[in-house]
């Protein structure tokens, strides 16, 4: 269970410096470089944005201790078999580096 809530607060506090990344993209502060490949999966739920709401998806399938199958396979954005730390981390790059569209 604590180690389930500091995994919460992580994630939270993940979440939030995404948010902060996205508005800074918005204001222009970071300008699109060479994007990782995987910045084309990076749009978790499909939605035409690669945004907190990916990341947050993912978060709550880490907290949930999924695994790869065909429901979550797009969860696992950098496609090294499993869906952890670093697919949220893969998605917070590509919204850094200005590799996707900010909402
Ligand atoms: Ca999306
Ligand atoms: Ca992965």
């Amino acid at each position: 269970m604590t180690s389930n809530r500091k995994l919460s607060t992580v994630l939270l506090v993940l979440v939030f410096c995404i948010g902060l990344i996205e508005g800074a993209l918005y204001l222009g502060f970071v300008h699109a470089n060479d994007c990782p490949s995987y910045c084309a999966r990076a749009d978790v739920n499909q939605d035409g944005f690669v945004n907190t709401a990916d990341s947050f998806m993912v978060s709550k399938c880490i907290a949930a201790q999924c695994t790869v199958n065909d429901w979550t396979a797009r969860m696992d954005v950098n496609q090294d078999g499993v869906i952890d730390h670093q697919d949220v981390e893969a998605i917070v790059t590509c919204i850094k580096m200005g590799c996707c569209k900010p909402e």
